[in-house]
Formats: structure tokens, C-alpha cells, sequence
């Protein structure tokens, strides 16, 4: 896996040193001499980590990264800083400004080496569909701070030990922190209702030696609890190595006897960043729905509408049941317009459009796909069956008086061409079905309208 890293340091043979281990493990790295030269190198380097000496020639890591924080091309740019073992204040200020770990000299190069890794894998799991973090769909208020509280999860055997991180986490940070069996964690019932933890702190040693990884693991494989972030607690005898939990998927590690002051920076840069993902992929989310879906009725538009009806008809060939094709159309719908207004034309679309959601199953298809054109398949149902449904559509717009933004009412009506999907019909397309369906409500609308047309069989 390769990646841009940019090495910050003052001293040439660290410099050298680095680039050459980085280098021989397949990423591309380059170098800043200071933390002025940094900030001047990433526009133009665009790296995708950058790691940093503690002490810069011209300033801190802490300064630095508070920079590249206060900037919004580079908020989101991870940083490892390297500092001295013994500098416990540099290692606060360094988390404190947003660093993505810490690592003490001298330097672990596995440790290194799977740290970087594992953030490149993040990055590039999180980055949009077109692989653009934060780029499509409108993403750009997706990394904006909020500080909303979350939930940090302790997952230990030993209660006497869970009461103690517990209360000493407690009185550091503002989150709800609550301790875990293994079992609670893997039960439905972890999280208030469809609240799971935000972040897992999990003991490596938990059910026996290596049963952590376990957890973990299993933590990753399902959907609730897939996007936590976890941090592992080594034992004593300092295992796993680092290097295997941030292949296997920890966001962090630290050791058991981490002071509280660094494991609840630590836990609350995990907070952070796991709560900013969570916003960029209801951002996706949303843009995809908007892209799928029509704005004044809240239906899914022609563009979904289409390759789900195709969905639909493979599905029918597989199970081989057939499937219905409504093309449903409001009845004189200009002349609303014309007499009540552009507004109350809408207000009627947005009741019909409610009326046929309340007439149909949810595993219906329902899409507007012209502007007072609806299109319906129903999987799974046959032409008698079909044609009730049909008729309770006309039957439930038709039976209530519409009232339009003014107060007034009046009486809407729709007409329906109806076709069915065979599975045997020699294949024939959704797209044929569809048109059999369009002429069937033309003959529906020359028949008098308010009614239901049922087209001949292709076969
Ligand atoms: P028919 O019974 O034959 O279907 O007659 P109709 O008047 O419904 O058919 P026509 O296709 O002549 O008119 C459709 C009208 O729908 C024309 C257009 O102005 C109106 N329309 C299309 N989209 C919208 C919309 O989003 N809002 C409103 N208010 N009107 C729309
Ligand atoms: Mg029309
Ligand atoms: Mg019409």
C-alpha cells in the first residue's frame, strides 16, 4: 500500500534515516526541514500523513499541527509525531492539538510501518465514492467540530479494574463511560435501544491471552458496531505487538499503564474522528438520496425508478412469479393548474404521491417519472391480484376531495395502464413491459379516464 508521506524533522540523518525505511516499505516519502517549510511543502506534495519530530526548529509538533487544524484543506490530514520517551508534557500537547499518535524514540519501525498503514486504510475507506474524501455529494461542512458526547465502552473481565478506569475516565472527560462484559458488548442490548458505544477501550487479554484481537474482530464484523473505534490495552507483558492490532483493525493502542491524562486525550481524538466519519457518511447518504429521489414529492425520481423496475423483472425471471407494471397518470391535471394555480397543482401531486404510497406494499416500487407520471411494479403478484390493487389506487384518490393551500377542494382522479411480467415471456424486457404499460394508459385515458387498462399479454 502506497502513500505520500512528508517527514518533518530538523536533523538531516533523522531525515535520511526515515525516508529510507519508509522508502523500502513502499511509500513515497519527502522531506520539510521546519515547520514553515512543512506548511509551504503541502499544497504541493498533497501527502497523505505527515509525520513530525516533537521539537522543530522553528516551532512544536503541537504548534504545527494547531496550524494544519486551523486550515480546512488540511484538518483532516493525519500526524505522527515522534517525540522523546520521557516527554509526557509533548506527548499531552501533541494529542491535545489533534495528533493521530504519538510514538516514543527510539522508534518501533513495525510499529511505524503498520501505523501508517492502518491510516492510509482508514483515508481511503473514508474517502466518497469517487474517492475523493469529503469531495462529492456536498461534503464540504462534513468535518465541522461538534462537540456532542459519546459513548466509550471499557471491555474488561475484571470489574475491580473497570471501576477504576471508569471513574478515573470519568472525572477526565465529558463522554458517557460505561463498563462491558465481553458478552454485554456482543449482546443487542449494549447500547440504550439503537445506541452502541462510539468508542470500545478492550483489553488484549480479555477471555484469555489474544482473546481482544478476538473481540475485536467480531466487534468489526458486525453492522452496529462496524464503524466503532477501538482502542487496545496491552498487558503488561506488552502483547499484542502494535504492530498486529493496527493491521487487525485498532484504531489505537496503548499500554495498561498509561496515565489517565493521555488515554483520555487519547479516547477523545478516537471520539472525534469516529464522529466526524459518522457525519461524512450520512452526508453520502444524503446525497445519494437526493440524487435518487424527487424533491417536491419526496418519491424515488426516473432515475432510480428505472434500473430498480429492471431489478425487479431479473428477480421475477429467477423466482420465476410474475411481477405487475403500472403507468398511473392524473387526469386533466393542466387544467388544475390553469384554474387553481402552479401551487395547488403541486399540492395535489404531493397527495396524490401520498395517497398511492398508503395504497402499496414497501417492497412496491413507486417512482414519479414525469411531472404527474408515477410508475409502479409490483413484484411477486399476478394480473387478478394486480388489477385490485389497481383499482383501490383509483378508488383512494378519487373517494377524498383534495384540499388545496387556500382551503378549497376538489376531486382529483388518476388513470392506470396495466401490464404484467411473465417469467416466461421469452424474456421479455421490463422496458417492453413498460411500453405495454404506456399504451394500456393511453387506451385508459381514451376510454374516458378514471380507470384501469389492462394490456394484452405480449405473448
Ligand atoms: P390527461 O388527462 O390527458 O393526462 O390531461 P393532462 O392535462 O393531465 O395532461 P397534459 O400532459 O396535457 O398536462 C400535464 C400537465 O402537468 C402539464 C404541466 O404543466 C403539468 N405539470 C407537470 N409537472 C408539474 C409540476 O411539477 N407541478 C405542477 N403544478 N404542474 C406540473
Ligand atoms: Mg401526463
Ligand atoms: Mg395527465
Amino acid at each position: 500500500m502506497g502513500g505520500r508521506i512528508l517527514i518533518v524533522d530538523g536533523i538531516a540523518t533523522n531525515r535520511i534515516l526515515l525516508r529510507s525505511r519508509l522508502g523500502a516499505a513502499f511509500f513515497q516519502p519527502s522531506q520539510a526541514v521546519d515547520g514553515a517549510d512543512c506548511l509551504t511543502q503541502i499544497p504541493l506534495l498533497r501527502p497523505d500523513a505527515v509525520l513530525v519530530d516533537a521539537n522543530l526548529p522553528d516551532m512544536t509538533a503541537a504548534d504545527l499541527i494547531e496550524r494544519l487544524r486551523a486550515n480546512p484543506a488540511t484538518a483532516a490530514l493525519p500526524v505522527i509525531v515522534l517525540a522523546g520517551a520521557q516527554g509526557h508534557a509533548e506527548r499531552l500537547a501533541s494529542l491535545s492539538a489533534g495528533a493521530e499518535d504519538v510514538l516514543s524514540k527510539p522508534l518501533d519501525f513495525e510499529t511505524l510501518l503498520a501505523r501508517l498503514r492502518n491510516i492510509l486504510r482508514t483515508r481511503a475507506a473514508q474517502a466518497g465514492p469517487a474517492g475523493q474524501e469529503g469531495m462529492t455529494f456536498g461534503l464540504a461542512e462534513a468535518g465541522a467540530e461538534f462537540e456532542t458526547p459519546g459513548t466509550i465502552a471499557i471491555l474488561t473481565n475484571r470489574a475491580d479494574h473497570a471501576l477504576v478506569r471508569r471513574l478515573a475516565l470519568s472525572r477526565a472527560m465529558s463522554d458517557r463511560i460505561i463498563a462491558l462484559t465481553p458478552e454485554q458488548a456482543m449482546s443487542r442490548e449494549s447500547g440504550p435501544a439503537d445506541r452502541f458505544p462510539d468508542v470500545y477501550l478492550i483489553e488484549a487479554d480479555l477471555c484469555g491471552a489474544g482473546g481482544g484481537l478476538g473481540l475485536m474482530s467480531d466487534l468489526r464484523s458486525r453492522a452496529e458496531t462496524r464503524h466503532a473505534a477501538i482502542c487496545l490495552e496491552r498487558n503488561v507483558e506488552m502483547q499484542p505487538a502494535p504492530s498486529i492490532a493496527f493491521d487487525l483493525g485498532a484504531n489505537d493502542v496503548v499500554n495498561s499503564q498509561v496515565p489517565t491524562d493521555e488515554l483520555a486525550l487519547r479516547l477523545h481524538n478516537l471520539l472525534r474522528r469516529k464522529q466526524a466519519a459518522d457525519r461524512v457518511r450520512a452526508s453520502v447518504n444524503d446525497g445519494l438520496r437526493l440524487a435518487l429521489t424527487d424533491a417536491l414529492t419526496g418519491l424515488y425520481n426516473r432515475r432510480f425508478g428505472l434500473p430498480r423496475l429492471a431489478a425487479i423483472a431479473a428477480e421475477a425471471e429467477e423466482t420465476a412469479c410474475p411481477y405487475a407494471v403500472m403507468v398511473v397518470d392524473i387526469d386533466r391535471f393542466k387544467s388544475v393548474n390553469d384554474r387553481f394555480g402552479h401551487a395547488a397543482g403541486d399540492a395535489v401531486l404531493v397527495e396524490v404521491a401520498r395517497r398511492l404510497t398508503e395504497g402499496l406494499r414497501i417492497s412496491d416500487l413507486l417512482a414519479r417519472i414525469g411531472g404527474e407520471e408515477f410508475l409502479i411494479a409490483l413484484p411477486d403478484t399476478g394480473l387478478g391480484a394486480a388489477q385490485g390493487i389497481a383499482q383501490r389506487l383509483c378508488d383512494l384518490v378519487q373517494d377524498t376531495r383534495v384540499v388545496l393551500p387556500d382551503g378549497a377542494t376538489l376531486t382529483v382522479t388518476i388513470s392506470i395502464g396495466l401490464a404484467l411480467g411473465t417469467a416466461d415471456a421469452s424474456g421479455e424486457p421490463a422496458t417492453a413491459v413498460l411500453d405495454r404499460a404506456d399504451r394500456a394508459l393511453l387506451a385508459a385515458k381514451a376510454n374516458g379516464r378514471n380507470t384501469v387498462t389492462i394490456s394484452q399479454s405480449a405473448a
